[in-house]
Parts: C-alpha cells; structure tokens; sequence
C-alpha cells in the first residue's frame, strides 16, 4: 500500500493521516483530483475507524416535509413550489398530528421536519407544530428547520435568531437538521440560488444554536455547477466552524439529483464522486465525529459502499421522504429495519441503532 501510495504521489497526505495532522486546504483539493479511489478511500477508512471502530450507525425515524411553498426557488431544488401552484401544499397541524400518530405503534425515535420558505404561516405554527408532536408522542426528538428556516422564523416572529431558537426549543425542538447549506460559495448561490440565506450567515446561526447547547448537522450539495476548489472552501468553512463550537454532530454530503429542477441538464453524479464526496470530507472534516452516507440519495448500494470509504451512518428508515424523490430519486420512500443492518452487515459492519445525538440504543 505504501508504494502505491508513494506511486500515486499522496504518500505526504498519507503520512498527516496516520499522525493525525490537519489537511491543508492544498491537500484536500488533491484528494479531489486523484484517480487513486481506493487509495482514497483506504486513507478515509483509517480516520473512520479511528473514529468509530467497526460501527456502522442508524436511526429509527420518520420525515414530514410540512410544506412545499417556498419564496426562495432555487434552480436546484424541485421540491419547492410558488404559493398557489398548482402542486402546492401546507400541512394543517392536524395533518401533522395524524403522520405522527400513524406510527405510533413503531419505535420511531425521531421525527425530522423541515420545509420551505412560506411567506405566511404565522411564527406561532412552527411553536404549535412543536407542541402537536410532543403531545402525540413525548419522547421523540425533534430535528426540525434548517438554519435557513430559522433565520426566516426569527424574521417572521420579530425574534433574533437566539430568542427564536429559545421559542423553538421550549416547544419541544431538540436539534436542527443539515439542509440548507447547498455550497456557501458567493458565486454559486449568486447562480442557483440568490434569495437564499448567505453562507456566513448559515453558519452564524448554526454557531447561535450551538452556543444555546442545540446540536447540528452540515450537508453540502455537490454534482451541479461547483468547482472542486469551492467544495474544499465549503468543508473548510464547516471545519473552522467547529473548532470553534463543536456543535455539529454529522456532515452529510447530498448528491445532487436534476429531474424536475432548473438544472436538468446536469447529469446525475456518478459512483466515484459520489464516493470522493465521502472520503474527503471524512479527511478534510477531522473535527466532525461523523459522517452520513444518506442511502435516500446515493442509493443503497453506494451508500453500502461508502461504509468503506469514510462513512459510519446511512441515516435511517426514513420514510415519505419527498425532497430527492420530486427530483427523480428513484430509491425506496423508506427502509425497514431489517434491510438497513443486513445492508450494514453485508459491509463487514457492525449495525448500532442510535438516537439523533449519537446515544447507542441497540446494537
Ligand atoms: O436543504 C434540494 C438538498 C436538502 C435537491 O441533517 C437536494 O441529517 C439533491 O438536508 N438533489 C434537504 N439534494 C435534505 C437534507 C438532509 C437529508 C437527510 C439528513 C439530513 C440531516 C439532512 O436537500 C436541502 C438541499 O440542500 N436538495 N434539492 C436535489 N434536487
């Protein structure tokens, strides 16, 4: 392996790993470039099984996508729709009570919501949605609105972003989801998304809710019209962040799926980068304790793969997920238990069934 580390001439990134040096910026770029995937991915699977040995972690949860109405309507989304569209909808709160209700009989230990921008749900909505859950099922954890969602809830109550996620978590929010976040590049959210909430100031707010004792994720969307150099800035960005919070549990890297999206024209990732995804940032982001192969947008079988490439989670049974599936994700709507650890096992992985901040359940 060394020689064939020296031949693809990473030897030096390989050396930083194995002491448990920070990669440079010049580094992780490198690593983007290579054609050595599985050099790749053997430098990635020392850090991940440094990190968290031989477990491969789920979860047992269900999504609610409240609404699809959104003032934002960014080029790569197709999920959100203009108010009065035709294909628009909101969920009354009793529609939500009646999702959380349906699965009452499952061992749903979290429920993860998140939506669109909508320009008039009042701010007392997103408290009450809060409540409705938590009355229908107390102990479930709620993993709820992206930092660009709480900054438009802060906007819409006359609240700064702290005393929001204050109202937010006295109703029952337990952590905040890592969507939202695209590429923070200036350029890219100029082109595809330019109503939306400012890099910086995604992080700000994540660093707010990480100062309150509210723990994150971080996603990047990746396979559009980013360069290399502009996902390293992403990581590099999420990893300073941390150093300064340690608020971030998991970094999630979204492929990017075009059908029905301003975008169509893009072609969907492919297996390689899909996998480079997974190993660099595993590298780049060596103060983030996990990493997710999301299987709703990589597909099962890459995501099984990418237990080896860096990754220790593949999220969980999901379920009525409709962000990916509007864009032409073609996986399942959900997984069933029993599939996602025979998936784990098949890896040579260990499956450990988790809660939301990685506490063990089973497994
Ligand atoms: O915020 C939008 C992205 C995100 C597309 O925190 C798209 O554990 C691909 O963030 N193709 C929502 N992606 C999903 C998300 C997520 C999912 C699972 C777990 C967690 C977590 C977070 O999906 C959006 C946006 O960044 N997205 N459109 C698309 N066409």
């Amino acid at each position: 392996m060394e020689t064939a580390l020296k031949q693809a001439e990473l030897y030096d990134i390989y050396e930083k790993v194995m002491n448990g040096q920070r990669l440079s910026r010049e580094d992780g770029l490198r690593l983007y470039e290579t054609s050595h995937l599985p050099l790749l991915g053997f430098m990635a699977n020392i850090v991940r099984e440094r990190k968290n040995g031989n477990r491969a972690f789920y979860i047992y949860n269900q999504h609610i996508n409240y609404s699809n109405v959104c003032t934002n309507l960014c080029k790569f989304c197709a999920f959100g729709k203009e108010k009065g569209h035709r294909d628009a909808y909101e969920m009354s709160l009793d529609d939500i009570r009646r999702k959380i209700r349906e699965r009452l009989d499952e061992p749903v230990t979290e429920v993860h919501i998140v939506g669109g921008l909508h320009p008039d749900l009042p701010y007392q909505y997103y408290l009450d949605m809060m409540r409705v859950v938590k009355e229908e099922r107390p102990e479930i954890h709620i993993q709820a609105f992206t930092c660009v969602e709480i900054a438009h809830l802060a906007e819409l109550g006359n609240r700064s972003v702290e005393e929001c996620l204050r109202d937010l978590a006295e109703a029952g929010l337990g952590s905040i989801p890592g969507g939202g976040a695209e590429v923070f590049s200036p350029r890219i959210r100029e082109k595809l998304c330019p109503e939306k909430l400012p890099g910086e100031q995604w992080i700000e707010v994540a660093k707010t809710a990480h100062r309150m004792g509210i723990q994150s994720n971080a996603t990047m969307l990746y396979g559009h019209i980013e360069s290399l150099e502009e996902r390293i800035e992403h990581l590099d960005a999420l990893r300073k962040a941390q150093d300064e919070t340690g608020g971030f549990m998991c970094f999630i890297p979204l492929a990017f799926h075009p059908k029905n999206t301003g975008l169509e024209s893009v072609a969907p990732t492919g297996g390689v980068d899909d996998l480079k995804n997974i190993a660099v940032s595993r590298l780049m982001l060596d103060n983030f304790p996990h990493i997710k192969a999301y299987w709703v947008m990589l597909g099962p079988k890459i995501a099984q793969i990418a237990l080896s490439f860096g990754a220790d989670d593949l999220d969980g049974t999901v379920l009525e997920e409709k962000i990916t599936h509007m864009a032409g994700g073609e996986t399942d709507q959900g997984m069933v238990r029993g599939d996602i650890e025979h998936l784990i096992r098949q890896a040579g992985r260990e499956p450990v069934e988790r809660d939301t901040l990685y506490n063990i359940i089973s497994g």
